[in-house]
């Protein structure tokens, strides 16, 4: 039900994260509804004029400091639950990357997402690299690391399809990788608020077929592609 309200997830690792959206939604939504029901019971069969006074318990017994400590026992309980589904996916997605089968770097400054690839050497760095402004091109199936850099402030890279989030900082280079499942045209967003122009930082992943993406590049090393 959950997975039905987000983007469609066409990344390698996106199930685990929604496993732990969905998790934390059921456990909350539970409560959430449980306290509801006792709250309106509550106020109605309580109500003035059907019980004459209130007890005040200061929990001194072991029987009364229950209905406190059970509660708190069952809330530990799902919490551990919601951490250990929690570091499955985070140690899938950022403890130990498979190995990259294209690297691209990416330059975040306001307002645009500049995504620089090899040049002809085939290694980022070079004088031939070439840096597209706001579209980035991957295979699909191909394990691709993104090195991501900041000019300015602090941006966020943001791919919903991809359920890749990663801040961007300036002075610091920071890797983040995905592998995506299906060909088509997906949205980048900023997701940190950057400036004025936050609201229109945004690109475009392009996952291509294998051989889309090397007629693609061999035309951007042509100067052909945009
Ligand atoms: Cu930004």
């Amino acid at each position: 039900m959950v997975a039905g309200l987000l983007p469609e997830n066409v990344t390698s690792f996106g199930g685990q994260i929604d496993w732990v959206f969905t998790l934390i939604f059921y456990v909350v939504g539970f409560f959430f509804v449980v306290a509801e029901i006792l709250l309106v019971y509550f106020a109605l069969h309580y109500r003035r004029g059907r019980v004459k006074h209130a007890i005040y318990s200061r929990g001194a017994k072991l029987r009364e400091a229950a209905w406190v400590l059970i509660p708190a026992a069952v809330v530990l309980i799902f919490d551990l639950a919601i951490d250990a589904a929690g570091h499955r996916a985070w140690a899938l997605v950022k403890e130990n990357p498979p190995q990259a089968e294209l690297e691209v770097k990416v330059t975040a400054k306001q307002f645009n997402w500049n995504f620089t690839y090899p040049g002809k050497d085939g290694k980022l760095g070079g004088a031939n690299d070439l840096t597209f402004e706001n579209e980035l091109h991957v295979p699909v199936g191909k394990v691709v690391r993104v090195v991501l850099n900041s000019e300015d402030v602090i941006h966020s890279f943001w791919v919903p399809n991809f359920r890749l989030k990663q801040d961007v900082v300036p002075g610091r280079r920071i890797v983040a990788w995905f592998k995506a499942t299906k060909t088509g045209s997906y949205e980048i967003a900023c997701s940190e608020l950057c400036g004025f122009g936050h609201y229109s930082m945004r690109g475009v992943v392009i996952v291509q077929s294998e051989s889309d993406y090397a007629r693609w590049r061999a035309e951007a090393l042509a100067g052909g592609a945009k």
